[in-house]
């Protein structure tokens, strides 16, 4: 019997069974927040739109061609989807240009890999084995020679789709596609394809920004930065650690929630606990992180830079061959010796490369260390072998100097050999928290240990220890074990809250430790830090202030736009009182003049790092803008 073409073309098909596969992903897989009928829409549309832009291509082709293109299409479509689909699951995010280009990362992440890989995510190529066999050679025939206005008309529908999916995307989200602050939004609205396309043409943006940008552009920040920081001022502890040693620890992925809680009665941090108590120690218990998909190198960015991270990629790989004024520069001018100690892969992150730029003398990075099989374990080198054999290398520096440590056992997927964890596993749904507590709890130890190893060497008395938690442990994904543990909902509000990560700042000999409530940031760092070491605060391109200066006009903003005052909380369009929680509807406005505010620093801290400001800034002429 003769095979009869079908009436729909093999590539209607193809785009109705991946759209509809995407489709499913996105609204089951990912976790867009769907607030109205309008949204629900789109998002079961814009794939499908997606789909057919793609697949309408074949018509194009010759004949014996198409089958192959469509075959070829849904597979290449299905692999960017799952990569999609994995990176989200770590990072509650999409994937942009700049991150894609981290291959060494990326190589170094495959112990989470395999956690983010689940068995039934084989039926997400379902559609390819349909569409591979309805391609395969005994059906050749289903090949279409299309006539011209055969091939206008799809093409024209073409048209028609992407142009409907773009009109109800900017009736949805206006300017949409002018404020790209959340990827989430462009991803629910036009679909995870046309948002690669959309961050590509970003990236050539971003090159051109640089070529384009001209030393005129700084006066317009200067006066910014001149109008809302008083660089004479100066604290009540300026000049406390002068001369001193400072040794700046970065904890991996703390959160402020682990402090105080306790696993089946037993404290997860008892050594922190009692640290932050200590009248040696200044715990800031309001500081949050500020990072985006840079994570640590972030953290280490704004630290270093009292800039903000990119919104899009790690600053760290994409703008590190560019000019700074950073804090390790800063001190070496000061007489200062500056290292990073860190037990993994010198480029993780580009390290090795940036660490340059900004001046750091000496980066002892994995092959610094004898990292065995016994002594390590989830990422690499544990914390507790990584502190031991850094002393050594630590009595060896110059002083003063300043030594960055940056710890990485307690990384997600939060991997612990049993013999290695003293507290039990929480029981919830998500075993990433449950492993949180043990690795955490490790961590603590191995900086108890660290103290001690310090005082032995005999470096702690005359050294300023700071300890900082780089980012979030626990995503989003995990919102639901978290409500459980926390006993509470996670809200939107509840979410920037459990942004808080430990800031303390230890002295030893230090009398007057206490408590300090102000609402800070990594931002901060940089002028609080050297205003401690009694370096004065020179003319800079940089954000923040001094955490000990009192400013009832600061605020901490997130990358994403929120932000957090003395007063209030700004998260996703909702204006929050920072004390109860509760969304504030009478005076909706409050938080609109911060929230302009705000806007306006991001971007300013943008354009220094896109456009290389630095470059045109003179720093040994005062006056020079
Ligand atoms: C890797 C460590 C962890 O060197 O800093 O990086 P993260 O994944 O947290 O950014
Ligand atoms: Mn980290």
């Amino acid at each position: 019997m003769k095979w009869n073409k079908p009436r729909i073309p093999l590539f209607v098909i193809a785009s109705f069974l991946f759209g509809l596969k995407t489709y499913f992903v996105y609204r089951f897989m990912f976790e867009l927040t769907i607030e109205n009928a309008l949204q629900e829409f789109i998002l079961f549309f814009n794939p499908i739109a997606s789909a057919y832009l793609i697949f309408a291509i074949s018509v194009w082709l010759k004949p014996k061609n198409q089958m192959k293109y469509l075959r070829w299409t849904a597979v290449i479509g299905s692999l960017v989807l799952y990569i999609n689909l994995l990176f989200y699951r770590n990072f509650t995010d999409f994937i942009t240009i700049p991150v894609l280009f981290q291959g060494n990362n990326a190589a170094d992440l495959t112990t989470s890999i395999f956690t983010l890989i689940h068995l039934g995510d084989l039926l997400l190529f379902a559609d390819v084995v349909i569409i591979w066999i309805l391609t395969s050679k005994k059906t050749m025939d289903l090949s279409v020679n299309f006539s011209k206005s055969g091939k206008i008309a799809a093409t024209a529908v073409t048209f028609l789709m992407l142009s409907g999916n773009v009109a109800l995307a900017e009736l949805e989200r206006p300017m949409l596609f002018v404020r790209a602050f959340d990827r989430e939004y462009l991803v629910k609205n036009i679909g995870v394809y046309n948002y690669h396309m959309y961050d590509a043409m970003m990236q050539t943006k971003t090159k051109a920004q640089r070529v384009f940008a001209d030393s005129s552009e700084i006066s317009e920040i200067k006066n910014y930065i001149n109008e809302n920081s008083d660089t004479d001022e100066k604290s009540e502890l300026f000049g406390i650690a002068e001369d001193k040693n400072v040794i700046f620890v970065s904890i991996e992925s703390f959160q402020n929630f682990l402090l105080d809680s306790e696993i089946n009665g037993k404290e997860t941090t008892p050594f922190l606990n009692d640290l932050k108590e200590s009248e040696e120690t200044i715990w800031f218990k309001n500081f949050y992180h500020q990072t985006a998909q840079g994570k640590t190198s972030d953290s280490e960015f704004i630290v270093e830079n009292s800039l903000y991270p990119l919104g899009r990629g790690a600053v760290y790989f994409t703008h590190a061959q560019n000019e700074y004024h950073a804090l390790p520069e800063i001190l070496n001018s000061h007489g200062y010796t500056t290292s990073v100690f860190h037990a993994n892969n010198k480029s993780f992150w580009n390290r090795d490369v940036m660490y340059d730029t900004m001046g750091y003398d000496k980066f002892y990075g994995e092959q610094a260390y004898e990292v065995t099989k016994e002594n390590s374990f989830g990422w690499g080198l544990g914390d507790k072998a990584f502190f031991s054999q850094s002393i050594d290398e630590l009595k060896q520096q110059e002083k003063p100097f300043y030594s960055k440590f940056i710890t990485l056992t307690n990384h997600f997927p939060f991997e612990l050999p049993e013999d290695e964890a003293n507290i039990d596993k929480y029981d919830s749904s998500s075993e990433t928290l449950n492993s949180y507590f043990q690795t955490a709890r490790y961590t603590d130890e191995a900086l108890k240990q660290f103290f001690q190893q310090l005082k032995d060497a005999g470096i702690y008395k005359d050294s300023v220890i700071i300890l900082m938690g780089d980012h979030y442990g626990i995503s989003e994904f995990h919102n639901s074990a978290m409500g459980d543990f926390l006993n509470k909902e996670i809200t939107p509000y509840q979410h920037i809250q459990l942004q808080r990560v430990p800031f303390m700042v230890h002295i030893p000999g230090y009398k007057n430790g206490e408590i300090r409530e102000e609402v800070v940031g990594q931002i901060d760092v940089k002028p609080t830090l050297l205003s401690l070491l009694g370096i004065k605060a020179e003319k800079d391109l940089s954000f923040g202030t001094d955490m000990f200066l009192d400013d009832q006009q600061k605020f901490t903003a997130l990358r994403d736009g929120s932000f957090i005052t003395e007063k209030y909380v700004y998260t996703e369009g909702t204006c929050y009182d920072r004390q109860t929680g509760e969304p504030i509807q009478s005076e909706k406005q409050v938080c609109k003049p911060i929230k302009q505010k705000v806007e306006k620093e991001l971007e300013y801290s943008d354009n220094i790092i896109y456009g290389d400001l630095f470059r045109f800034y003179d720093f040994t002429n005062k006056d020079s803008e």
